[in-house]
């Protein structure tokens, strides 16, 4: 992303302040979440890649897929994020398959962009491509038709043809919160626990309409998203530097895994 210039570094511009996260997201339930820690692990490490302005030219990007039945409001939910709008008439963006959201996390910066199928579904037929390489996989059902919840099964089988077991991390979103009488959101949020837990995927219910937990849930995507690509940068030796008074990458590793800080559903799929 940084590019020289007339000899002058350039970075990119800044992110915007609605997607600067300085505290590590919650999740929406303990009882079928990826991560149950309340800071960065990686903190250190993205701090000094940032105050050395490795992370910029670097510039670490994933890419999360959402799949599920038509109409179940995948579309109106990525609008919600990315544009904060609900139920406008964004087909003119078809040709364009992802958006890009651009965030700051812990200092260092993030990119994730949102792939959304335009309308594929109603055939079941998916192009690979759309599904491969993804870090993240997001499944989402409608809470007032039970059915949908039924075929998220189906969705995450085809997503994790194409990914290797293990790569991604797993969301299952249940849409149109604002449907449900709070008995019936009641229940429904406590079979789509017990399916997402089988699933080792954190469960979220939101509303594009409303807006409820939209943010919340995205947030989360990028924060885990982010660690987990910092986390297997380092695996990998990329991170070649020290962090702390000195600790090597092998102790800080060991520090990673500290029961309290493990995740409850890690490496799903
Ligand atoms: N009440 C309500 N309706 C929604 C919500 N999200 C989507 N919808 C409606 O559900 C329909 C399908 O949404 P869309 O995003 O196109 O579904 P997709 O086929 O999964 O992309 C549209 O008529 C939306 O207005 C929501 O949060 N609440
Ligand atoms: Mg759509």
């Amino acid at each position: 992303m940084q590019e020289m210039r007339n000899g002058m570094m350039h970075f990119p511009p800044p992110v915007s302040r609605d997607r600067v996260i300085s505290k590590f997201p919650k999740c929406y339930t303990p009882q079928a979440c990826l991560q149950i820690k309340e800071d960065w692990d990686a903190k250190a490490a993205c701090k000094e890649r940032t105050d050395r302005h490795q992370g910029w030219d670097r510039l670490k990007m994933s890419k999360a897929v959402v799949v599920g039945d038509l109409n179940v409001g995948k579309t109106c939910l990525i609008n919600r994020f990315c544009k904060d709008v609900f139920d406008r008439d964004y087909k003119a963006t078809i040709g364009v398959d992802f958006e890009i959201e651009r965030f700051e996390l812990s200092g260092a910066p993030f990119s994730l962009q949102i792939w959304d199928t335009a309308g594929q579904e109603k055939f079941k037929c998916i192009a690979s491509a759309y599904y491969r390489g993804a870090q993240v996989i997001i499944t989402v059902f409608d809470m007032a038709d039970i059915k949908s919840l039924e075929h998220s099964w189906q969705w995450l089988d085809e997503a994790m043809r194409e990914n290797e077991p293990g790569s991604c991390s797993v969301f299952l979103v249940g849409t149109k919160s604002d449907l449900l009488a709070p008995e019936e959101r009641q229940r429904t949020e406590r079979d789509a626990i017990k399916i997402a837990t089988k699933m080792k995927a954190e469960f979220w219910s939101v509303s594009a309409k409303t807006g409820e937990n939209v943010q919340g849930f995205f947030f989360r995507v990028a924060s885990l998203a982010f660690e987990d690509s910092v986390l297997k940068d380092m695996e990998k030796g990329i991170t070649s530097t020290r962090i702390g008074g000195g600790d090597s990458i092998k102790s800080d590793r060991a520090n990673l895994e500290e029961p309290q800080s493990r995740a409850v559903n890690t490496n799903c799929c």
